[in-house]
């Protein structure tokens, strides 16, 4: 349910050095089995175009923005990922596009599994059909 998804705030130490983020023990709620990133995206590129069964990922746009479009079958929702502290927590059987990156954006994603194409849902009409499952 798109209700599940949430912003996280990442609890950040700033002194005159700057910002220092952490993201350790319950900050997150899954244990992280696997870091990517996204950089070097064309501002007119299209990511995303899938659900996942189980697995739980939290996006960061480390430096940057871009927009996330959520689907979970009844609900749409686009959120506009532009903070390094704040990491959107995208919960399993949610359908998610990603676009409108800005130049030199670098997007971190942790996640709850090692990659494994299984757990994919490429196709939108699958998708439904899953969530009516
Ligand atoms: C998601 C968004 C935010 C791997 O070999 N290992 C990996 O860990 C990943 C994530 C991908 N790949 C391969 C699979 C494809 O052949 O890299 C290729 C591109 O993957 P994809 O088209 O799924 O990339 P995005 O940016 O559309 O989606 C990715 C994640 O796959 C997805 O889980 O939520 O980033």
């Amino acid at each position: 349910k798109i209700e599940n998804v949430e912003l996280i705030e990442i609890p950040r130490v700033h002194d005159e050095r700057g910002l220092l983020a952490v993201i350790e023990g319950t900050t997150i709620p899954f244990p992280i089995e696997r870091v990517y990133y996204l950089y070097d995206v064309p501002s007119d590129a299209f990511r995303g175009g899938h659900a996942h069964k189980e697995l739980y990922q939290l996006l960061i746009p480390l430096s940057g923005s871009f927009d996330v479009h959520l689907k979970d079958g009844e609900t749409t929702k686009i959120i506009n990922l532009n903070k390094p502290h704040k990491g959107l927590l995208i919960v399993p059987g949610i359908w998610r596009e990603i676009d409108n990156f800005s130049s030199g954006c670098v997007c971190l994603v942790l996640a709850s599994a090692q990659y494994n194409e299984d757990d994919y849902i490429r196709n939108f009409n699958d998708f439904l059909a899953f969530k009516n499952s």
